[in-house]
């Protein structure tokens, strides 16, 4: 496969630096195993090898990242700062040599040194800095703004601790914390003198300065400090980068300890622990944040960092501070980092000295939210108290600008009380709490969900009344993976024969291209090289299903899968009802007709989520009783796979045949798990749930298993009062799984322990599980059949393939340039803006610019 351009040498000898020959590779590779790891090939560990490949490539990418800096600095183009409280990237050096078009000579080099690429590759530890979707989403729009060369700064934490690991004893969840800096991190570059102070606590003064103005100021009673450290984020086939920047908290050195402590050393030294702890830990999802003040901690912490990050480049290009909303678009990731709104208030107003019209002028221009969920119980709120406790200036400033909101509702809806009630950023009824969603909301210019479904439904509920007030202000924008990591990287088989058979591989970039692969979807030596890529993928997948689990599955039988995080809504517990309806089958008829299936599940339960753990427990447990017995072995088998994450993905997607995307309807936002199985040519049974929408629409009714209910039934149900023991009582199937579990046949006997989850089926079941039970299972012996038809299934293999381009996180990034941050992509060339690649005396001079520009270690006294 042709891979990205690749500079052209230098002279005989490429420098040892940038050169990208297998041959100036190795030299490159040996010398840092030298002299940054002190050690030579026959006594290096796997890990010595893997830190002298990672600085290796890294060389390469920061030769690019300086020619990139400096040109969008002289283009002064609007930069989109993507701020978002988790960035699920995944490993770097495997990604980076794809980047930047040298993975055959970065493995080659290794090979002829005597090494094995794979287990170098292995050796990276994934910064696991996010929980699930909305981080990997992040991480997927990182990739595409660094290769559609957009100017682009990713803002976030730097968790010392990300995701915990999940073991699995006894089929029970177990948390291992996450020690992914443990044995260092290549990727990042500390930046010690970029670094901003950040207020807590403590109280307000108003007064009035010499010019008569109302001042205010905020006097905390503790200052840490956040310093940044960077991470390049290579663009795919081009010169540019972007930038991931996450602070890391501090204790403030000029914190006058003595003052405020009276000398009293050890609370000096609590002070200093307290400011460490606010970037410890990555805080898991599904679990209430409220009453979490380190939460709240973490999220003013970062997002003051990067909007005093902001200003300070902004002012020292000599621009106006009324021009910032042209130089900066601001992308709020869910309302994680809603508290941008007043701080970027705060900072124009109490530190820049702008009056409120200016400073919210500039405020509403340069914010965009994106809402990334609907349940009630997810949409984030934080008592008036525990605000106004850490972030007094912020509360006054909310009640501003909710008083200035209010007035405009007013005019609108003079008499209409509840509207205001309902509208208002502070919920009054009982404790008073703060609102992100709405703050978020009035503070931004656009408003968007991320499936067409889900927005329809955000301005048709949660978002209603605001959707009333501004239709304007809401967009779509559906969200899109990479190709870059979920294809070419994690599918390499499938990747080499798309491109053959096209001709090329501009599909890497241009994911619609993929449309060229329908006219090869009936051939049948095609249809054979497909399926053999399909066969190598699940062969790896059953090796290490076998290495991680002990369980053997047989390649040859039909691999449906379901990873992603454990939650009911997402509702593994209707595909496990399936897997013992199919038991019970087979028992009751040894001789049944069924297509061997192996049911792969993969996902982390918040540590908290009784329910997801139980859930868990029981895949574990009816895996346990169905691979054991020789009469259903055969025919079924279960797998759960532990510690889901991007490193897992990438050998799961690959190996699919099925994907299960079985939400109830209404629930799951978009998914992206479910277009990283479709672009790998796996089929999904799905029900009409965020993005699925979308996905159907594009691969083909005919191409997709489709079963449930719809949202407009699921609503109607609501509201009519859903009676799940109804379905139960009237079909046996259903109360014969149940009854299964509660018979104990799965837990040795212990009756008991599966009754949360069945009894809250019955009697409550808040995911309609037993309405969709019967589709359900009509749909997966549709799947059963069709599995049988080799070539049929093929071809809609290759079909779902095939419809893909919408999905990719290219056009997805597009749509946000165009519908949001009015950014023209591509429009700074870096390629003719500085000349060539740079030599290192003219990168010296770039690196004495870029540190004498870096330092602004402000400290407040
Ligand atoms: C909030 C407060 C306190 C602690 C944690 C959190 C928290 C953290 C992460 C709440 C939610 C999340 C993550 C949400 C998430 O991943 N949502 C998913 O976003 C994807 C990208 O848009 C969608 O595809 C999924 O449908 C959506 O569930």
């Amino acid at each position: 496969m042709s891979t990205p351009e690749k500079p052209q040498n230098q002279g005989n000898q490429e420098s040892i630096r940038t050169g990208t020959s297998v041959e100036a590779l190795k030299r490159a590779y040996l010398d840092n195993l030298f002299y940054l790891q002190g050690k030579f090939l026959e006594v290096a560990t796997p890990h010595d090898l893997y830190m002298a490949a990672a600085y290796t490539v890294r060389d390469r990418v920061m030769a690019r990242w300086i020619q990139t800096a400096r040109c969008y600095k002289q283009a002064q183009a609007r930069t989109v700062c993507y701020f978002s409280a988790e960035f699920l990237v995944g490993p770097h050096l495997a990604n980076n040599c794809v980047n930047l078009g040298i993975a055959n000579d970065a493995k080659q080099a290794a090979v002829e040194l005597g090494q094995d690429f794979e287990q170098i590759l292995e050796q990276e530890e994934e910064p696991g800095l996010g929980n699930g979707g909305l981080g990997r989403l992040a991480a997927c729009y990182m990739d595409s703004l660094a290769t559609l060369q957009i100017p682009s700064i990713g803002y976030g934490i730097r968790y010392q601790y990300g995701i915990f690991d999940q073991e699995i004893h006894d089929g029970w969840q177990h948390e291992v914390s996450d020690l992914w800096l443990r044995d260092g991190n290549p990727w990042e570059m500390a930046r010690p003198k970029l670094r901003f102070p950040v207020r807590f606590g403590g109280h307000t003064e108003h007064y009035t300065d010499e010019q008569g103005r109302l001042r205010v100021n905020w006097i905390p009673n503790l200052v840490v400090n956040g310093k940044a450290y960077d991470t390049p984020i290579q663009g795919y086939g081009v010169n540019s980068l972007s930038l991931l920047r996450l602070w890391h908290s501090e204790a403030s050195t000029s914190f006058d300890f003595q003052a405020f402590n009276m000398g009293d050393y050890y609370r000096a030294v609590d002070a200093k622990v307290e400011a460490e702890n606010i970037t410890k830990v990555l805080y898991p999802n599904d679990e209430p944040a409220v009453g979490k003040e380190l939460r709240l901690k973490q999220q003013y912490f970062f997002v003051s960092c990067s909007l005093q990050d902001m200003l300070r480049m902004h002012i020292m290009t000599g621009s106006a501070l009324d021009d910032f909303q042209h130089k900066y678009a601001v992308q709020l990731n869910d309302t994680h980092p809603a508290i941008a709104v007043p701080e970027l208030m705060r900072l124009l107003m109490d530190e820049h000295n702008l009056d409120w019209d200016r400073a919210w002028d500039i405020v509403r221009h340069t914010f965009s939210f994106t809402n990334h969920t609907l349940l009630p119980e997810a949409l984030e709120v934080w008592s008036v108290d525990l605000l106004g406790g850490l972030l007094p200036r912020h509360l006054e400033i909310i009640y501003e600008i909710n008083h200035h909101f209010l007035d405009e509702v007013r005019m609108h809806y003079p008499l209409d009380k509840e509207r205001i009630a309902r509208m208002s950023i502070i919920d009054e009824q009982g404790e008073r709490y703060v609102r992100m969603a709405h703050l978020a909301a009035i503070g931004s210019n656009a408003v968007n969900g991320v499936a067409a479904m889900h927005t329809e439904l955000l301005k048709s509920t949660v978002m209603r009344d605001f959707h009333e007030l501004w239709p304007e202000k809401f967009h779509n924008v559906t969200n899109g993976v990479t190709p870059r990591r979920f294809l070419r990287l994690s599918n390499p088989q499938l990747s080499q024969l798309i491109s053959n058979s096209i001709g090329n591989d501009n599909w890497i970039t241009h994911l619609e291209d993929l449309r060229k692969l329908e006219s090869f979807s009936d051939d049948s030596g095609f249809q054979q090289e497909w399926r053999a890529v399909k066969r190598a993928a699940k062969n790896s997948l059953a090796d290490k299903l076998l290495k991680e689990t002990g369980i053997s599955v047989d390649p040859d039988s039909l691999f449906d899968i379901q990873v992603k995080r454990i939650h009911e809504y997402k509702r593994q517990h209707l595909n496990v009802l399936h897997i013992i309806t199919l038991y019970n089958r087979i028992k009751q008829n040894p001789n049944i007709e069924l297509t061997p299936r192996t049911v792969i599940f993969g996902g982390k339960a918040a540590p908290g989520y009784f329910m997801a753990k139980l859930i868990i427990k029981l895949i574990n447990a009816v895996a346990a009783v169905v691979n054991q017995d020789p009469q259903v072995n055969q025919l079924l088998r279960v797998a759960f796979l532990p510690n889901f994450n991007v490193k897992q993905a990438h050998g799961i997607f690959p190996a699919a045949d099925l994907s299960e995307q079985i939400s109830l309807a209404g629930k799951e936002a978009s998914g992206t798990g479910n277009m990283k199985f479709s672009m790998n040519g796996a089929l999904t049974i799905g029900t009409l749930d965020g993005a699925n929408v979308e996905i159907r629409e594009e691969v083909g009714a005919e191409n997709f298993f489709l079963f449930g209910l719809t949202v407009e039934q699921v609503m109607k149900l609501g509201s009519e009062g859903y009676r799940p023991w109804e379905y139960c009582q009237q079909n046996t199937e259903l109360q014969a799984a149940l009854d299964l579990i509660d018979s104990g046949i799965f837990s040795h006997g212990d009756a008991g322990l599966f009754r949360p989850l069945t009894d809250n089926l019955r009697q409550h079941d808040p995911f309609m599980l037993c309405a969709d039970y019967q589709s359900y299972l009509d749909v997966q012996a549709e799947v059963d059949r069709a599995y049988r038809d080799q070539q049929l299934w093929t071809s809609k293999s290759i079909l779902n393939v095939a419809r893909m381009g919408k999905f990719s996180s290219d056009r997805a990034i597009l749509d946000y340039c165009q519908k949001i941050w009015n950014v023209e992509p591509g429009q700074v060339k870096i390629d003719t803006c500085a000349d060539a690649l740079c030599t290192s005396e003219r990168m010296s001079k770039h690196y004495q610019a870029i540190e004498s520009t870096d330092v602004v270690s402000r400290e407040i006294h």
